[in-house]
């Protein structure tokens, strides 16, 4: 066990007589403990640790920690059959588990991009990154995988975050109702027990440890409009004429797959934009920011210099056994680049010294970094990866590829662009997403039930450390009637991230396509955002520099008052 602060404790587990440590891809390389003053003692055959806020009582042999408020005394969080382990001798890796105390009048928030109702408790979670197309409110896992909950009771509350990045669950009290637990199939029983005053501390503390963001640009909590795909680049042209002509504001416009030659990144198609640069540059002067989506797969192109470059290199993925691994993705026969090694991040943030350097394309957008490969399947579990010193499978590297990926594209915007605050749009993630990218909720559909998920699942996100997150407004798939799209707009002007986006095969979906009268409505609500951009603003920088959540869920900010802890439909207290 270890103190990070008067109310965070590190509890590991250390499976031999050596602790052998790993990096944490959770917390912030930067987060620099305030140190705690305690007091230890033995006490009715506990091990006794006290900070100014708790009172920690280990009962050593049995392997059990407590967690009790020091000036009440009054319990928080407390083992029932305490830590679990069972090894699977065929690989030397183990499962582990812990079960705790749950209890009656104890509800759960937080794990990030769940889609269902806020209030977790009674309910059964994975976290496995996966790319849900048409997802529902039921769907476990979806693209995240944030190991971060919330317990609230009237006047107390902790948080806590399983630091393990293998396949890990949830147990809100679903197998017995006295029981909450957690686990995973594979590393160390590591995690936080966070603890402070209110439930928006303990995220804000949670925050920090994992990493607070820098401060996105202005324009980057402005209106984005986006679509599978605006091409060629008088498309994009004629969109960004139509905003001025209407007058609906809007500061970025990002491109879809097309803007590819053959779908193969850090490509432009010269037929749909022999001069991508004019084009960018003339948007920008126009105050239109061009956003460019990037996924994982290289192109197997002999003739493709990034495709070389990583091999000659050997930063692609390997198997087991050596051989390259090798998916099929939208361009194709891909290789991979293994994010998880800091080289390998470095050189990917490289090639971006054209886009972002040169070019002047000011974010980026990163998908399928689940990772997805066809047909609706992840990398093999074989697949090696170098995890920052420690090589596992990627058994253990899943769930962080997509946040390794969102670093290296983030380190890119960094270098090339040194003077200009990143904006970088990241589907996957771990705990600590927040310090390289914003989000989306992936692919949903245009429907009244996506609606209330996506508010489910931006509030659960920003409950979870991550603010700037968005959803598709208007519904990625389908298309939406006009007033389900009029309501969707208006809504999704109060989320972090406020975009548009849609598959565009049922048409288009741009502010001015469902009649004037909705056109009106949704100008609106875009201007709307536009003169709350100042109190946004405000709130994001607090956010920056302290952690505090900007969206907040009545549970979080009136946790005293239990009618905030509703479960959806049929559930009352
Ligand atoms: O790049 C195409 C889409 C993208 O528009 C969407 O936002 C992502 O979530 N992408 C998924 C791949 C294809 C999904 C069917």
């Amino acid at each position: 066990m270890c103190l990070a602060d008067a109310g965070i404790v590190r509890v590991t587990y250390f499976p031999g007589a050596v602790p052998e440590d790993e990096p944490s891809y959770a917390v912030s390389p930067g987060y620099s403990a305030p140190g705690a003053e305690i007091r230890e003692y033995d006490e009715d055959g506990f091990h006794v640790v006290e900070t100014s806020l708790l009172r920690i009582r280990i009962r050593t042999e049995e392997q059990k920690v407590d967690f009790y408020d020091v000036a009440t005394d009054e319990p928080l969080l407390t083992d029932e059959g305490g830590f679990g382990r069972e090894s699977k001798d065929w690989t030397g890796d183990a499962r582990v588990w812990i079960r705790k105390n749950l209890q009656e009048t104890e509800h759960f928030f937080g794990l990030g991009d769940k889609p269902c109702a806020l209030n977790l408790r009674g309910k059964y979670f994975s976290m496995w990154g996966a790319d849900h197309y048409d997802f529902h409110e039921e769907s476990d896992p979806l693209y995240k995988s944030i190991p971060f909950f919330l317990s609230l009771r009237e006047r107390k509350a902790y948080g806590l975050l399983f630091d393990n990045t293998c396949r890990s669950y949830f147990d809100f009290g679903a197998t017995d109702e006295k029981v909450l637990s957690f686990g995973s199939f594979g590393g160390l029983m590591n995690y936080y027990f966070i603890y402070d005053n209110t439930p928006l501390d303990i995220i804000s503390a949670y925050t920090r440890l994992t990493g607070t963001p820098e401060l996105p640009p202005l324009w980057a909590l402005g209106y984005h409009q986006s679509k599978w795909s605006y091409y060629p680049d008088k498309a994009v042209y004629n969109l960004v004429e139509r905003f001025r002509g209407l007058g609906i504001p809007c500061d970025a416009v990002h491109l879809d797959h097309h803007y590819m030659e053959r779908k193969e990144g850090f490509t432009w198609d010269k037929q749909n934009f022999p001069d991508a640069e004019g084009m960018v540059r003339a948007l920008e002067k126009d105050g239109v920011k061009t956003v460019l989506i990037v996924n994982p797969g290289v192109k197997v192109n002999s003739v493709n210099p990034v495709w070389k470059e990583g091999m000659e290199r050997n930063y692609f993925c390997r198997r087991s056994e050596g051989n390259l691994l090798s998916e099929e993705v939208w361009p194709g026969l891909c290789n991979f680049p293994d994010f998880t090694a800091p080289a390998v991040r470095g050189w990917w943030a490289d090639l971006f010294s054209r886009d972002i350097g040169k070019i002047g394309v000011r974010g980026l957008w990163n998908d399928m970094n689940e990772p997805v490969v066809f047909p609706d399947r992840t990398f093999p579990m074989d697949t090696r990866h170098e995890y920052d010193g420690m090589p596992c499978s990627h058994e253990k590297a899943h769930n962080i590829y997509g946040q390794c990926m969102a670093e290296a594209s983030w380190l890119g915007m960094k270098r090339h662009a040194p003077d200009r605050r990143p904006f970088l749009l990241s589907r996957s993630g771990f705990a600590g997403l927040q310090r390289f990218a914003a989000t989306w909720t992936g692919d949903n559909r245009s429907s009244w039930e996506h609606l209330k998920l996506a508010n489910f699942q931006c509030q659960r996100l920003a409950a979870s450390g991550i603010s700037f997150a968005g959803a598709d407004a208007g519904g990625f798939m389908g298309h939406p009637t006009p007033e389900l799209f009029c309501r969707w707009m208006q809504m999704a002007s109060f989320h972090g991230f406020f975009r548009n986006h849609s598959s565009g095969e049922f048409g288009g979906q741009e502010p001015w396509v469902f009649g004037q009268e909705v056109t009106s409505y949704v100008k609106a609500a875009i201007e709307g955002r536009y003169r709350l951009l100042p109190y946004i603003y405000t709130q994001f920088r607090r956010y920056a520099e302290t952690g505090m959540p900007v969206l907040r869920s009545l549970a979080l900010q009136c946790f005293t008052n239990k009618d905030t802890y509703w479960r959806g439909a049929g559930d009352f207290f």
